[in-house]
């Protein structure tokens, strides 16, 4: 459980407070470059990543948005789709996280989160292709109410092997880079979530994972970004009805 283990949150009490109904939109479109986020989304916590990672924190100017009491005008002038996260820039507005770490990464300074080996770099495809899947894997038994499946342990134990492949770190493509983001996100919540509701501890048994994991942890760009774990597991329950 390295993970977990007596981490709360320790994000910045200087971040800026949530976004509601009754608040005010931002001026859109007034070149400012905005990321919108919700501070408990695993999809917006990637672009979040992103952007601190690259030391980008004077640049992208962070929007958190309650999206239990979402403002309207997030929909109407914003990002007609409504989910977080969503970047306005150059006048634009995107979405969908995956894309949104990869435009982010090409499109502004810092370090450079892909590498440019090309196996590496088909290997940063295949795993963000299918991080969609493997989130969909660890979340349907959680959400149906059922055993751990063949399919989580399958999903897990590809990640397992994915980790093994490139042996100068203990990164997926050996490295830090955007395939750990795509991913960590992710496992910070089921770790948490497996572990108390199934019992099943995720990284028991997978050493790469684990070691993943515990590196992940002294990553200050990842670790301000945390939910506190049990907070996460409350506002699953709760909204996605998992059990
Ligand atoms: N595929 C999208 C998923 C984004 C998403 O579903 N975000 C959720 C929050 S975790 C959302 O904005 N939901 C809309 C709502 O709750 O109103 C991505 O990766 O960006």
């Amino acid at each position: 459980m390295a993970a977990a283990a007596g981490l709360g949150s320790r994000r910045p009490t200087t971040l800026p407070p949530a976004l509601g109904s009754t608040s005010q939109p931002p001026p859109v479109f007034d070149g400012t470059t905005r990321l919108y986020i919700c501070y408990f989304c695993p999809f917006a916590q990637r672009a979040w990543v992103t952007r601190n990672f690259k030391g980008l924190q004077d640049k992208i100017k962070l929007v958190a948005i309650d999206l239990q009491d979402k403002p309207a005008w997030y929909k109407e002038k914003v990002y007609p789709q409504g989910t977080v996260p969503s970047l306005e820039h150059d006048n634009e507005v995107r979405g969908e996280s995956l894309d949104l770490i990869r435009y982010i990464d090409c499109n502004f300074d810092g370090p450079a989160l892909l590498p440019e080996d090309a196996a590496k770099r088909q290997f940063a495809d295949e795993l963000i292709a299918y991080a969609d899947e493997f989130t969909k894997a660890l979340y349907s038994p959680l959400i149906s109410h059922a055993d751990v499946s063949d399919e989580v342990v399958a999903a897990m134990d590809k990640l397992e092997a994915a980790l093994s492949k490139f042996n100068d770190g203990p990164f997926f493509l050996g490295r830090f880079s955007l395939v750990d983001i795509a991913y960590v996100t992710i496992l910070e919540r089921v770790q948490i979530y497996y572990s108390h509701l199934r019992n099943y501890d995720i990284a028991k048994g997978r050493p790469n994972l684990e070691k993943f994991i515990d590196q992940m942890n002294k990553i200050e760009a990842y670790t301000l970004t945390k939910n506190d774990p049990l907070f996460s597991l409350d506002l699953a329950k709760k909204h996605l009805k998992i059990a």
